[in-house]
């Protein structure tokens, strides 16, 4: 027997344990996600659902009840939002999840692995790299009416699923462990790269220290606003936002800022040819007109005057888990070659740098976009 064969084999016993309504036709590996294990059942009818089975990472995700319980909340909560839809639109909109056998939202396995369901969207795109205005700005749409509807959730509902997630103090905090233990040796590799964060440490606290002092309202938001994190249809509007496990309480410009670092990048995020890294201010433009489009009639001035902050802390704040992560021995995110974390790495500290440089250009349109749906409101 092949292992390609037993893993189907074990995979459609996994399914099983689902109430799902297919014959299944087959289940593949899917999307490119960096933390969970994802695969597409496809149904041999196909008037009929396609369903999505997902294995969550639970080195990440350290308590997985308390994961699924939020998930079951925030899309209880954006369902209610669209109650005015018929039945498969919604389903279009907003994640479902597919109880088990036995009415849970996931189910563990014998060797420990925790698994859930989703109808699998079909006819939706996710893109790792954004090239027109347009998906931008229906990008924008969609995580900007994704806060909104989230704004009046009661924040009681919604439990940390990983604390501290973007808090740079102690994501600082690991860093410096990471280099103190030099687990994986690799120090000398990256001194430059240590040096670069170390310099720019102090300047990247504003967001966390305003939160602190209450100048910024803590809200529900998304934390994982990566440009493949949203579906768009096939004519490239906005759909569904999707993995919803950090959906925490955190600010604004954290989304905003992560939603940039994969839209405003003329690269990949993990280009292993730094010169290429160039900023496309149309995308930058694009994304912030959907956003600011859904998200003025709540956003207070200090938030807004935080999103170029967080567009400077993330692609930061994501080098620093990079590389704390290649310090430890690869350990957090899934690589695809020895140095992945390395070149990840690199790719978004030269963005950290061209950021600065046009920081000011940033705001300014920031502002103005805000200023334009401020005067339509
Ligand atoms: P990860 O945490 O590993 O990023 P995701 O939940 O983002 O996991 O899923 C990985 C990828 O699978 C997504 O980027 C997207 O391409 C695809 N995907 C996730 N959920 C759905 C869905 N319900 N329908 C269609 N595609 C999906
Ligand atoms: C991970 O799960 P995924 O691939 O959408 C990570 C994000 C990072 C991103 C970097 C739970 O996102 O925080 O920004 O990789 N998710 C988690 O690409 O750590
Ligand atoms: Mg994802």
């Amino acid at each position: 027997m092949d292992s390609s064969f037993q893993t189907e084999q074990l995979l459609l016993a996994l399914a099983s344990e689902f109430r799902i309504e297919a014959r299944i036709a087959a289940i593949t590996p899917f999307g490119s996600g960096h933390i969970n294990d994802t695969y597409r059942i496809r149904n041999n009818n196909p008037e009929g659902h396609d369903y999505l089975l997902q294995r969550i990472n639970h080195h990440v995700f350290k308590d997985v009840p308390l994961l699924m319980n939020n998930l079951l909340n925030v899309t209880r909560h954006l369902q209610k939002k669209l109650a005015h839809l018929p039945q498969s639109a919604l389903e279009k909109n907003v994640l479902t999840i597919i109880e088990t056998n036995y009415s849970q939202s996931y189910y563990l396995d014998p060797d420990g692995n925790y698994w859930r369901m989703f109808y699998f969207l079909k006819d939706t795109r996710s893109y790792d790299q954004v090239t027109t205005e347009k998906q931008a700005f229906e990008g924008g749409k969609a995580f900007g009416k994704f806060q909104a509807d989230l704004a009046d959730m009661d924040t009681e509902l919604i439990k940390d699923t990983i604390p501290n997630f973007h808090n740079i103090e102690f994501r600082l905090q690991n860093f410096e462990k990471a280099i103190e233990n030099n687990q994986a040796d690799r120090i000398r590799e990256v001194l430059p790269e240590i040096e670069f964060i170390r310099t720019r440490a102090n300047s990247m606290f504003e967001i966390l220290e305003s939160g602190k002092n209450k100048t910024l309202p803590l809200r529900i938001v998304h934390n994982d606003t990566k440009f493949n994190n949203v579906l768009l249809d096939t004519d490239d509007k906005a759909q569904c936002v999707i993995d919803l496990d950090t959906v925490m309480p955190g600010y604004v410009a954290y989304d905003f800022g992560d939603s940039i670092r994969t839209i405003i990048n003329s690269a990949a995020e993990d280009e292993a040819d730094t010169t290429t890294i160039s900023l496309n201010l149309n995308l930058f433009q694009a994304y912030t007109s959907g956003y600011l489009q859904q998200s003025v009639p709540f956003l207070e001035k200090a938030e807004v005057d935080s999103l170029v902050k967080g567009v400077l802390l993330l692609p930061y704040i994501q080098a620093v888990r990079f590389l704390t992560d290649f310090l430890e021995g690869d350990i957090y995110f899934k690589i695809h070659s020895p140095e992945h974390n390395l070149l990840r790495t690199r790719a978004q500290l030269a963005l950290v740098k061209k950021l600065e440089e046009n920081r000011e250009t940033l705001d300014h349109i920031i502002q103005d976009t805000w200023q334009y749906y401020k005067l339509k409101n």
